[in-house]
């Protein structure tokens, strides 16, 4: 990682020490952190969780729990390790409202670990009783899940090469059966799996995954799995784009230390969690938190109505050449068409959700997407579309013609990703399609060129992406292909355009 500061006079580190010299307005941990104990592993430390999961338990913390540290783990880079360790795992957070900020200095992270170089200290540390929950952040494509079906990709390059070294893992599933099977030996009861990813019944599906996965390794630890592990499901949301160095540069100049990573995020945050926790858990409900009994409504609402909003301004705006979420927003045709995809085919879809009015939530979506404070870019909500799509919106449109109704916008949006798969914009810029699928997608598109039908038939067939049904579905199918040849002859204005007009 580089860090360029502008500023040589702020040459001080963010760490324990620097604590009580910085300005009176920057909150930061009031608690005693060293007679904080850990109660909580965290497997990927990006920016999201550390805007939303470890602000609540900071929250936890200054309340007076001593218990419930964190330490991270990272499964992938050192990067991050070598960045917060140096500051005794303190990071901030510049929370953003326009041109209003806040900064707080978060310190409920006590260590970092990298499995790299540390995997045997970490699988000790998991078998400690006072671990009791390993909450996670991968991203979707971190549980190598067949993304229409939701189960284990038994073909995965990593699950094969866990099933083969299954002590020494390297995937999500590897790691976490690995680490129950070593603390069930060591006479611990299992730790609660709290996955806070945007998959909808997160919980249910990654104990489905990692049980599959422990019962290929050995069917009896799949069963003591499926049969002993709590794996609650989660609604987690708090728009975080990934950090610059102007951000580092802000939080420097405020703090008058410098941090190496702080991270950037909107004053909204939201959690719901289904409370299943047989070690105990914090009180993230004095944090804000919603403990429920069926986070499902949550989860639907937030993945389509945000999630699925969020993919259908990236493609159409990464193709014209439209940067961020904020820019979409002022865009004289996309909010349009959010608007369409909300009202005309995702809110019929949702159950009722407890204690809120979806179409007022869809209002406030707006509000957060045009948060100019956020400078989300489009093309970092674009990465992984093979992944995000199914969960966001391609179930919605699936059940939708199952009860005799015609998405309308889904279609466009299904037909933005397969024109961005092009990796260039209207305005002849290139860019990287970034994608666990991308060098399949690539050379698909590649080879299509500007035929449409061909493109959209040979991705149809991605299995993995599409499932069986909506393949099938003729009316699905004319709807891409007839958007998607727009796209490709008169471009985003005036698909919009006509798509709006009609
Ligand atoms: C976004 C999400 O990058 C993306 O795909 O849609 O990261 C979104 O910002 C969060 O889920 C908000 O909670």
């Amino acid at each position: 990682m580089t860090i360029n500061l502008r500023n040589e006079a702020v040459s001080k580190r963010l760490g324990g020490a620097a604590l009580e010299m910085l300005p009176a307005a920057i909150e930061h941990p009031s608690y005693d952190r060293k007679a904080v104990s850990p109660g909580i592993v965290h497997i990927g430390l990006g920016a999201f969780c550390r805007a939303h999961a470890m602000v609540y338990t900071d929250d936890v913390l200054q309340n007076g729990a001593t218990d419930w540290g964190v330490v991270g783990v990272d499964l992938m880079s050192p990067a991050i390790r070598d960045a917060l360790k140096p500051q005794d795992g303190l990071y901030t957070l510049l929370s953003r409202d326009n041109d209003k900020d806040n900064l707080r200095v978060i310190g409920s992270i006590l260590d970092i670990m990298v499995t790299a170089d540390q995997k045997s200290e970490i699988f000790e540390l998991l078998c400690k009783p006072q671990i009791r929950i390993v909450t996670l952040t991968v991203t979707e494509k971190g549980y190598c899940q067949d993304a229409a079906t939701g189960n284990l990709d038994e073909k995965h390059p990593a699950i094969i090469a866990d099933l083969a070294n299954p002590t020494d893992p390297r995937s999500v599933p590897g790691f976490l059966t690995e680490a129950l099977r070593l603390r069930r030996e060591a006479g611990q009861a299992p730790f609660t799996v709290l996955v806070c990813d945007n998959l909808a019944q997160n919980g249910i599906k990654v104990r489905n995954i990692v049980t599959r996965f422990a019962t290929l390794r050995d069917a009896e630890l799949g069963r003591f799995i499926g049969e002993n592990v709590a794996f609650p499901c989660t609604m987690v949301d708090r728009i975080t784009p990934a950090t610059q160095d102007a951000d580092r540069q802000k939080v420097a100049d405020s703090l008058g230390v410098m941090d190496a990573w702080p991270v950037v995020t909107e004053p909204f945050r939201q959690w719901v969690v289904e409370d299943h926790f047989p070690l105990g858990r914090p009180d993230w409900e004095k944090a804000g938190a919603i403990m429920a009994k069926d986070v499902l409504p949550y989860e639907l609402m937030k993945l389509r109505c945000l999630n699925g909003s969020h993919s259908t301004l990236a493609y159409l705006s990464v193709i014209a050449g439209i940067e961020t979420i904020a820019d979409a927003m002022v865009d004289e045709d996309l909010p349009k068409v959010i608007r369409r995809l909300w009202d005309e085919d995702l809110i019929g879809t949702l159950p009722p959700v407890p204690g809120t009015d979806v179409v007022a939530y869809t209002h406030d979506l707006e509000t957060r997407f045009r948060n100019t404070g956020v400078r989300h870019l489009t093309l970092q909500i674009s990465w992984d579309g093979s992944q995000k799509l199914p969960p966001r919106l391609l179930e919605a449109a699936a059940e939708l013609y199952s009860s005799g109704r015609n998405p309308k916008v889904i279609p466009l949006t299904i037909a933005a990703w397969m024109k961005f798969l092009s990796g260039r914009n209207e305005l002849g810029q290139d860019y990287t399609v970034t994608d666990p699928h991308a060098a399949r997608l690539t050379e698909i598109a590649r080879d299509a060129g500007n035929d449409a039908a061909k493109l959209a038939t040979a991705l149809f067939g991605i299995r993995e992406i599409f499932g069986d049904v909506l393949p099938a579905n003729a009316h699905f199918r004319v709807a891409v292909i007839e958007h998607l040849s727009s796209l490709m002859s008169h471009g985003v204005r005036k698909t919009l355009k006509a798509f709006l007009g009609e």
